[in-house]
């Protein structure tokens, strides 16, 4: 057993959640729950950012407080988390009191190990991006992220001592190629750190939405530095036993490459700064477009889940984040392919393979699971295919590849599909031969309940009806990893007939 201890970005609450959200919180849930699936220990951190410019601008342009305007909003985005079935061990907003404090402390370790001086930095600001720009860096004036104009910026600070952190940074990068994930993420970031480092301000002189720093109350934390901080000072207060000692260093941090520099180069330094062991790895997913572009709240152009979640449910949602985009890379979404994949896949492969198995198993055999007469559970023809299903399945997603995991798996639910096909059990009824019969509606409940297991990751509601359609209370059904070996089946198991899975969704010429 080990122990597993994943997060997703903390979102900022300026404005509404969209796709983007939902898709990191659903990423790190799967990965959350395989863990459970495998025994390991599991902590799953997700929350919300609500310091700094934007969410200040965001406030005034509402004529509320800061304050205000978080905790309205901050309800909308513990919503996404509960829609998505995603199971997080904590939610923190960094408006708690108790992470407030833990900053303090931590930017106090930085500046005791003589890492923060004063200075003087002009710039161009994005506020969108929270993060100064030269110009060299903008397209055509504007922010490459957000397409805005960045506004002049000139004050006294607080700096924290990046530089000194450069060859500490590259030498673990070159200890650990497998810190940044997926590789060409690695290498980007690796070669940022190689075009050398500057210095960076660390708390801001005209905001007043942020935690004060300990020394100066005129200024607060740059939010980055506050956010990111949440990782840690999190597993100081949620609620359980030793969760520093036990949890810390995180094993993944999941986001979209906007955030790999603030995770993959001062996320660590600040950890060396003050003394913590840097975290195991950074998953860098790719980002969901929307007719060719990044969706972002700033550009307008989002896709609402939420819509499609209540129509439904959690689970086609969360099938087709991963089924639809490679896992790692940037790739489409829409509407339209959802409801062709959920058709397809969904309705079809899958709910027509629960529903002629069952209904075969009522008609033939009066509902109970027979005993595959004249062979040992296990000496089906369907042994090596679930057991290369199970392994590859599993090995993908030790490694993240959230796609590449659904894609052995979902080989196997069409492996059952052919099974009926070749064995057509109508016939063998027909031609009275029953052992064959008894033998092949045996493997396909097995098969449904080996799939149940498999899929219970990112199909939790799904995988819960299967299994209890072929028999299984939630009692013998406890999803571990090691129940998706075949031949755990007990014939007479009752089966439950209902309604389908996923019915088809009419769609209109
Ligand atoms: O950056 N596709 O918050 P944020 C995929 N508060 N993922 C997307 C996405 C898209 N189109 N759009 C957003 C912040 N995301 C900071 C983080 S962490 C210490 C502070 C996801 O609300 C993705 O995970 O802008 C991305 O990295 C994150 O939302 C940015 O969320």
């Amino acid at each position: 057993m080990g122990k597993f201890y994943v997060t997703t970005p903390i979102y900022y609450v300026n404005d509404a959640p969209h796709i983007g959200h939902a898709y990191t919180t659903t990423a790190a849930d799967v990965v959350a729950r395989f863990h459970r699936q495998l025994g390991d220990e599991v902590f799953f951190l997700t929350g919300t950012d609500e310091h700094g410019n934007k969410v200040e601008q965001a406030a005034t342009a509402r004529g509320v407080t800061p304050r205000q305007h978080a905790d309205e909003m901050v309800g909308k985005f513990k919503e996404v988390v509960r829609k998505v079935d995603a199971t997080n061990d904590f939610f923190i907003r960094t408006t708690d009191a108790e992470h407030e404090a833990f900053v303090q402390r931590f930017v106090e370790r930085c500046r005791e190990n003589g890492d923060i001086f004063e200075g003087s930095y002009s710039g161009l600001y994005c506020s969108a991006c929270e993060a100064y720009y030269i110009e060299e860096n903008l397209v055509d004036g504007l922010c490459p992220d957000h397409g805005t104009a960045p506004s002049f910026m000139e004050e006294k600070n607080h700096f924290f001592r990046l530089s000194a952190y450069q060859d500490r940074l590259a030498q673990h990068y070159r200890a650990n190629p497998d810190f940044v994930k997926p590789r060409h993420r690695y290498n980007e970031a690796l070669s940022f750190i190689d075009q050398g480092l500057d210095d960076i301000s660390i708390s801001r002189a005209t905001l007043k939405w942020g935690i004060p720093v300990p020394w100066d109350h005129s200024q607060v934390i740059y939010v980055w530095v506050d956010a990111l901080i949440n990782y840690l000072s999190a597993l100081h207060y949620a609620p359980g036993d030793d969760l520093v000692s036990r949890f810390w260093p995180a094993t993944y941090h999941m986001m979209a490459q906007d955030i790999l520099k603030f995770h993959g180069i001062i996320w660590p330094a600040l950890l060396l700064s003050a003394g913590y062991e840097l975290p195991e790895h950074l998953f860098i997913h790719g980002y969901l477009k929307l007719g060719g572009e990044k969706m972002s709240k700033t550009r307008g152009n989002v896709m609402d889940p939420f819509p499609l979640i209540e129509e439904y449910g959690p689970d086609p949602f969360r099938f087709y984040c991963f089924r639809e985009v490679n896992f790692g890379q940037d790739g489409m979404v829409g509407e339209d392919s959802f409801r062709a994949r959920y058709n397809a896949e969904l309705a079809n492969d899958l709910g027509n393979l629960l529903s002629r198995s069952v209904s075969m198993i009522v008609k033939y055999r009066g509902g109970a699971v027979p005993a595959p007469a004249g062979r040992t559970p296990d000496s089906s023809p369907l042994v090596a295919d679930a057991a290369a299903a199970e392994a590859t399945a599993k090995s993908r997603l030790e490694e993240m590849e959230l796609t590449g995991a659904l894609e052995a798996i979902w080989e196997f639910v069409r492996r059952l599909n052919r099974y009926v096909e070749e064995q057509a059990p109508w016939k063998l009824a027909k031609a009275g031969e029953d052992a064959a019969l008894d033998g092949t509606l045996y493997d396909l409940a097995e098969g449904l309940r080996v799939l149940a297991v498999l899929l219970h990751a990112y199909m939790p509601g799904t995988s819960r009806e299967i299994m209890s359609r072929v028999g299984q209370t939630a009692e013998i059904a406890d999803f571990a990893w090691q129940e998706a070996s075949w031949g755990r089946l007990e014939p007479g198991a009752t089966l439950v007939a209902g309604a389908p899975l996923f019915p088809r969704i009419e769609i209109a010429e």
